[in-house]
């Protein structure tokens, strides 16, 4: 008898066993590992064939983002797929849409992405949202479309899916130095293209610093001839002694040209170019170039780009003349770069020569200022008034704050979240980029077994969990916050694959961290989907620090 009960108890829990498995091996259908998280994803059933028949559909608007779809497919498919007026009929087709509707839910780099067994549609409000919707896209067939070289002549089949998709925050930015190391234009051109697969929007680059000023000024012509080239370059750490140098000289600069070239480039990735001009501090190399715009011309006569890292105590001299210099500068700086805003640096900003200087001195009892913080924040103000007289807005790090924040500027934190706080509850817009989180210039794993880097510790379990609101702001001030950047600061970091390596996998768990919702963040959940997504990197050539098992214990 009690046998039997348990015999029937027995079988029961079996046919339920397997019932519950079986619902949950249907609601499991293996979802895309797709970075960053969209917002929504629906997986169906059945899958859509991209074949020599299939059809890309675009009107006039969207053409362009029907262009770059098929141009990325050419490798994997081995021709380019044929264009269709919407009317005609095909074997399936791709079709782009523009529908301004969906401005109102989904801004304009959102987009829903739907993949039927016979049609694929994107539709964005914009043309942005079109593109992030053609990445989804080409992460839903298999990694090696990532592949620029390969060329295989199959049909590939996307899952069936619904997607709608939208970023959390606007600004989603990486930031590159080619003031330390020079950046070849096509090393920045394939930076950019890794950034757009993971839809960051945000280059900015670091065109000037002690060691180098990177772009051609036609006004001035000695910031390139003189202040882009270094004697030598330390080797190994800084606090390392004695300091070692490599006897070789360094340098480099950007035509003209050569940035319009940039900007479009990334235009045509949806990501804008921020161009960082570094005022007042960090100025040795235009000193070099140009010693009356320093504190003491005199002594400063055979100054030369600096060799090794750290900040130099040169300083411009805010006298009318540096002043005009700077607006000078940023006047052709802004031809060049259509970004709103404009970096204008304003960190670490050594006043030691300001002190010195009896004629700094007595400018600052003159203007009736208390110390030099109140000199270099009335300088940034006369800045902030001439961009935003040209309908550009300044963008700085956040020793812009010191001595008191100029009307229109933006903040961008570096040393933690207090910087951009401040600045939100002032009502000032705030872009986070704290050391603690978002500089990938630090070790992302035991210093014994990587590579030389400037220190710290910024594994990716700790990018993935950065949260850029900070809880100490009401509702109303985090609307503020515009997003966050990570940082490649480039004092230990000279190739290509070493940038990589430093921005590669935590760029992809940065690109979560900005673009998907908050509560769908799970460490666990993205580094499963990374351990595919990786192989999309090794496709398209991007050299990525090998995922460790440490990853997920570090958290
Ligand atoms: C601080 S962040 C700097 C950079 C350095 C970086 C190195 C900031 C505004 N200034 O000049 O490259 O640290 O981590």
């Amino acid at each position: 008898m009690l046998n039997n009960r348990l015999v029937t108890v027995l079988v029961f829990c079996m046919i339920a066993m397997s019932v519950l498995s079986c619902s949950s091996a249907l609601a499991e259908r293996p979802s895309p590992s797709i970075v960053p998280l969209p917002v929504k994803m629906i997986v169906g059933k059945g899958v859509f064939r991209i074949s020599s028949k299939t059809r890309v559909i675009a009107d006039g608007k969207s053409d362009a983002e029907a262009v770059k779809l098929i141009d990325a497919l050419v490798p994997a498919m081995g021709f380019r797929l044929k264009r269709a007026g919407a009317a005609e009929k095909t074997g399936g087709a791709i079709t782009l849409t523009l529908a301004a509707g969906l401005a109102k839910t989904l801004g304009s780099e959102g987009y829903t992405l739907e993949v039927k067994a016979d049609r694929i549609e994107i539709k964005s409000a914009g043309a942005a949202g079109l593109f992030y919707g053609v990445q989804t896209l080409r992460q839903l067939l298999p990694a090696k479309v990532f592949s620029v070289k390969r060329v295989e002549k199959v049909d590939w089949l996307v899952p069936c899916v619904s997607i709608t998709d939208h970023p959390r925050f606007g600004w989603r930015g990486l930031l590159i130095d080619p003031a330390r190391h020079f950046i070849p234009v096509g090393d920045v051109k394939r930076f950019i293209d890794a950034m757009a697969m993971h839809k960051f929007n945000r280059l900015q680059m670091h065109l000037t610093d002690d060691q180098g000023w990177r772009i051609e000024i036609k006004k001035y012509p000695l910031l390139t001839k003189i202040g882009a080239w270094r004697d030598e370059t330390l080797v190994g750490h800084l606090r390392a002694k004695p300091r070692r140098y490599d006897g070789k000289r360094h340098g480099g600069f950007y035509t003209q040209k050569e940035i319009r070239e940039l900007v479009s480039y990334a235009a045509a990735r949806h990501v804008t170019i921020v161009p960082e001009i570094e005022m007042p501090g960090h100025f040795r190399a235009v000193i070099s170039a140009y010693p009356a715009l320093g504190v003491f011309p005199d002594r400063q006569k055979d100054l030369k780009p600096w060799t090794h890292w750290g900040i130099s105590s040169d300083i411009l001299a805010p006298r009318p003349a540096g002043v005009q210099f700077c607006k000078d500068v940023l006047t052709e700086v802004m031809a060049l770069f259509p970004s709103r805003y404009i970096h204008i640096g304003g960190d670490e900003a050594k006043k030691t020569q300001w002190k010195q200087s009896q004629e700094i001195q007595k400018m600052i009892r003159q203007k009736g200022l208390k110390n030099e913080e109140e000199l270099q924040a009335w300088f940034i103000k006369q800045i902030d008034v001439f961009l935003a007289a040209k309908g550009r807005r300044l963008i700085g790090w956040d020793e812009i704050l010191q001595g008191g924040l100029a009307p229109g500027a933006t903040v961008m934190s570096w040393r933690g979240q207090r910087g951009g706080i401040t600045a939100a509850r002032a009502g000032h817009d705030v872009v986070m980029a704290p050391t603690s989180h978002t500089y990938f210039d630090n070790y992302q794993g035991p210093r014994e077994k990587e590579p030389l880097a400037i220190g710290g510790n910024l594994p990716l379990a700790k990018v993935y969990q950065y949260e850029p609101i900070p809880k100490a702001i009401t509702a109303e001030q985090a609307r503020h916050v515009l997003g966050a950047q990570a940082q490649l600061w480039g004092e230990y970091i000279s190739t290509p694959q070493h940038r990589e390596y430093m921005a590669y996998p935590r760029a992809c768990a940065f690109t979560e961290a900005l673009w998907s919702p908050r509560d769908a963040r799970d460490y666990e959940r993205f580094t499963s989907r990374l351990t595919e997504h990786v192989n999309r990197l090794t496709a398209a050539g991007i050299h990525y620090r090998k995922l460790d098992r440490a990853a997920k214990q570090s958290k």
